[in-house]
């Protein structure tokens, strides 16, 4: 063990204790029957969620929106997506949560709007509009043959290229996600005003406590555009983010925006409002210290994805291809994101769930009949002990898991699965990769953005109390099963047990939220143990990630402080059990 020095305990802070609650507003709660959630339907629920023992609830996008990316394609930052509500229910949500105590951010998407924003709509409509450089247009190539092509072979995505063919024009724009969602072009300092005063200053102005940042690390791109080198035969289209990612710029972008706009704001209770990006394709601590460490001035905290790609490959192309893995792979991505701010002025995030996975019980351990509720507590276990600030996603409080696997691919509505399959089925008819779509289906099945994306399980009534209409995704069949109003009547609940860690967490919030992180056993393939100090103070957390009994770890002169069993059996850790104990 190394020696434990004072002087490099992180600066505290509200936002690294508070536990955020991610609500996605199309599965979340409908008060009208239409089949989509909606804000008069999260007002009714803040009461729940403020009784979860969490702070701050994050919303992901309600703005107005043709919703070919559930809302990430915003075609006006200023209104709601009228089936959601509309601005003045925001504002009432906006005073129910700090009535609760709770805080509330909103998604701040701004690289990219959807193509039917005005923006885009003006930049399309002439080569000489005011707006035709908020986007990134360019000439189309030709190759020997003369055939028209794009101007660089860039993948997007969901599974195609990143730059769409425009008649009007004749030029190509670009889009890193769907061709619905155009890039906007950072490097325009109108553009850059616009977001500013649109996207944030407009919300910010109406009492919310911060956002959750969308593709933060793209605003930036190499602007002259270099093709991709081809590192896959099988496509004309190739992975580029190095061309779109991290770009020069970035951090002057992200500066600006923090010191322009949101340093000017406090939250409902005067303190600094929070930012949470989400960064994905940075792999080195390195480059993401450099968002995060406090002295840049750029973002409180940020979302690295190497959890969430656990068994994802690279996570990009190939994110449905399902690779296995092992249990120490898992502790040493653990092991590198809880430690990589220690000795820094930089903070962590800790999560395994949000709207763009599957859920964490299915993925991570088990979600069969007899152990699907043990996976849920222990998962509990795994995050409420790890340093950094805590964010848990809708439905995970009651273990929530995926869709059933006889679910037809006509379940899966997300415009990435349906990308996803869409190449696989013309890879394996046209040969290129035959056996992709059996592949790909399993992938879809453990990993699709869907799973999250079920109506929240409120009780056993007809689609889980979420509507009284048709729901827009069906819910899962085993609502009658898991739903929050039976745990709600039960000590026992996964629902009772998360809220118990929360206030645990809260109560020896010295190790688990801030406490140095120290692996123990790394190779073992079975159980995932791990140390937490803070000063004179050691905590030793003990899972068992197999489906059979495990010794367990030799911490028996400790203090048990909680165990995801109602009973333990001294010297063995079962089947999927999670332990707590505390040496003070
Ligand atoms: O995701 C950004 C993103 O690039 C990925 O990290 C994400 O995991 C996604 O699954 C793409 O593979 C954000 C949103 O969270 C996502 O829902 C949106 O689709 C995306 O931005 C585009 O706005």
């Amino acid at each position: 063990m190394s020696p434990y020095v004072e002087s490099l305990e992180h600066k505290r802070v509200w936002w690294k204790e508070a536990t955020f609650y991610q609500v996605y507003p199309a599965s979340f709660k409908d008060s009208n029957g239409d089949g989509l959630g909606d804000i008069p339907g999260l007002i009714s629920k803040v009461p729940y969620i403020a009784s979860l023992g969490v702070d701050v609830v994050w919303l992901s996008p309600m703005y107005d929106s043709p919703q070919k990316d559930m809302g990430y394609d915003i075609s006006d930052y200023e209104t709601v997506y009228p089936p959601y509500g509309t601005v003045e229910d925001v504002e009432k949500l906006v005073k129910e949560c700090h009535q609760h105590g709770l805080k509330l951010i909103l998604d701040l998407v701004v690289n990219h709007t959807s193509d039917q924003h005005e923006w885009f709509k003006e930049s399309r409509s002439s080569k000489d509009n005011p707006k035709r450089n908020w986007y990134f247009w360019r000439p189309a190539r030709y190759d020997q043959d003369g055939n028209r092509m794009p101007p660089t072979n860039y993948r997007s995505y969901f599974a195609g290229g990143t730059w769409t063919w425009d008649d009007n024009t004749e030029e190509y724009y670009l889009h890193l996600y769907d061709p619905s969602q155009p890039d906007l072009n950072w490097e325009n300092a109108d553009c850059r005003r616009a977001i500013y005063d649109s996207a944030m200053r407009f919300w910010l102005d109406k009492g919310i406590d911060g956002f959750r940042v969308d593709t933060v690390n793209k605003y930036s791109k190499h602007v002259d555009f270099p093709d991709a080198p081809i590192t896959d035969s099988n496509s004309f289209i190739q992975p580029a983010a190095q061309f779109w990612c991290n770009g020069p710029r970035i951090h002057e972008f992200v500066k600006e925006m923090n010191n322009d706009v949101l340093s000017k704001y406090t939250t409902f209770d005067g303190q600094a409002v929070v930012t949470v990006g989400e960064l994905s394709l940075t792999p080195e601590p390195e480059g993401v210290l450099r968002y995060v460490s406090a002295k840049e001035k750029e973002l409180d905290m940020v979302f690295q994805f190497d959890i969430t790609h656990l068994g994802q490959d690279n996570g990009f192309q190939d994110k449905y291809d399902f690779a296995p893995w092992k249990l120490p792979e898992m502790k040493r991505i653990v092991e590198k994101w809880q430690t990589f701010i220690e000795e820094t002025d930089g903070w962590t995030t800790v999560f395994n769930e949000n709207h763009d996975n599957g859920r964490s019980v299915s993925r991570f351990a088990s979600d069969v009949p007899e152990w699907r509720e043990q996976s849920a507590k222990m998962l509990a276990i795994w995050l409420i002990a790890q340093t950094g600030t805590l964010f848990l996603y809708q439905g995970q409080e009651i273990g929530m898991i995926n869709a059933p696997k006889d679910w037809g691919i006509e379940e899966y509505r997300d415009v990435e699965a349906q990308g996803h399959w869409e190449e696989a089925v013309r890879q394996d008819a046209n040969g290129t990769d035959p056996g992709r779509t059996e592949r790909i289906l399993h992938g879809l099945q453990l990993m699709a953005r869907d799973h999250s994306r079920l109506p929240f399980q409120w009780d056993s009534s007809a689609n889980g109390g979420f509507t009284t209409g048709k729901p827009w995704m069906r819910a899962h069949d085993l609502y009658p099963k898991i739903n929050a109003e039976n745990q709600g009547k039960d000590v026992n609940s996964v629902l009772a047990f998360y809220k118990r860690l929360l206030y645990l967490r809260k109560e020896h919030k010295d190790v688990f939220v801030y406490g140095a992180f120290e692996l123990v056993d790394p190779e073992n393939e079975n159980t995932f143990v791990f140390r937490k100090r803070y000063r004179d103070r050691t905590a030793v957390v003990a899972m068992n990630f197999t489906d059979s009994p495990q010794p367990a770890f030799g911490a028996m002169e400790m203090m048990l402080l909680v165990s995801s069993y109602s009973k333990v059996v001294l010297g063995t850790l079962q089947p999927f059990e999670g332990r707590i104990y505390v040496d003070y």
